[in-house]
């Protein structure tokens, strides 16, 4: 009797432990279920199907957005004129042959005529494939706001990419994570010699005090997402993750939607 009541108390903690390794799971890695970029989590497969892939070399190089069916926006700074880059929409392990995948080449480069290398402004450029995306359940447009509003500082925004993670490097499987937009000042003293900060840029940064959360190498061009809406694109950084140094997204104003 005696040995049945220990074994019992012992399935009993063993329960609970595992209920609060579970809790402690959720409450620091929100969707660790389905199962970052630095800092975010894989996405389900196939859960974001605008995203494309820019690639050079099987190395993705660059992300971008399908905004019509045959147009894919991008970040300007990506340099891509070359002969060996393709296109990959309904990706998730995008660097392997997935039967979703969608693949194309460049037609034509739309840099936005005053991108400026050095300042940084205006980093937007259109891609015009070689074909016809054809939509589906894996490859979907995320059309341009027809409306603009300027993103209020402390906003939830939401960025995903194949770029550099905290390892160091890139990742295999699509990844995302979310931060939050700072104010133009305080962004504009973080990178007051490097960069221009303009109210045609958005700055954001991760907002988790466990876990470091960012755009990096390789995420450049890719959607920035916030409260639900296309509003800007992965721009440049001062490095990726380091605490209170935001990451800069070009903001889809309505000087760039025109
Ligand atoms: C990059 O090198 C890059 N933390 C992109 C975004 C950020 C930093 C670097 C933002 O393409």
């Amino acid at each position: 009797m005696a040995s049945f009541i220990l074994l019992k108390a012992r399935a009993v903690t063993g329960h609970l432990l595992a209920l609060l390794l579970s809790l402690t799971a959720v409450v620091l890695f929100p969707r660790y279920g389905c199962v970052d970029i630095i800092g975010g989590h894989i996405v389900c497969p196939h859960s974001r199907p605008f995203m494309a892939a820019i690639q050079r070399k099987n190395l993705t190089v660059c992300g971008g957005a399908l905004v019509e069916e045959q147009w894919v926006l991008t970040a300007a700074h990506c340099d891509l004129e070359e002969r060996e880059v393709r296109v990959v929409l309904g990706a998730h392990q995008v660097s392997t042959h997935e039967k979703e995948q969608q693949i194309f080449q460049v037609m034509q480069y739309f840099r936005h005529p005053q991108f400026d290398r050095s300042s940084m402004e205006n980093d937007l450029m259109l891609l015009k494939l070689n074909g016809i995306a054809k939509l589906n359940k894996y490859v979907q447009l995320l059309p341009l706001p027809d409306s603009y509003e300027d993103i209020k500082p402390g906003t939830r925004c939401k960025v995903a990419g194949w770029g550099v993670t905290s390892s160091g490097k890139p990742s295999k499987y699509l990844r995302e994570t979310t931060l939050k937009t700072v104010s133009r000042k305080r962004c504009e003293r973080k990178y007051e010699n490097s960069a221009k900060i303009t109210s045609n840029t958005l700055c954001a940064e991760g907002k988790n005090i466990f876990l470091k959360r960012d755009s990096c190498k390789g995420d450049s061009g890719g959607p920035f997402i916030c409260a639900g809406r296309y509003s800007g694109i992965v721009s440049f950084g001062k490095g990726c993750g380091r605490r209170g140094m935001p990451g800069v997204y070009t903001s889809l104003t309505k000087k760039y939607t025109d």
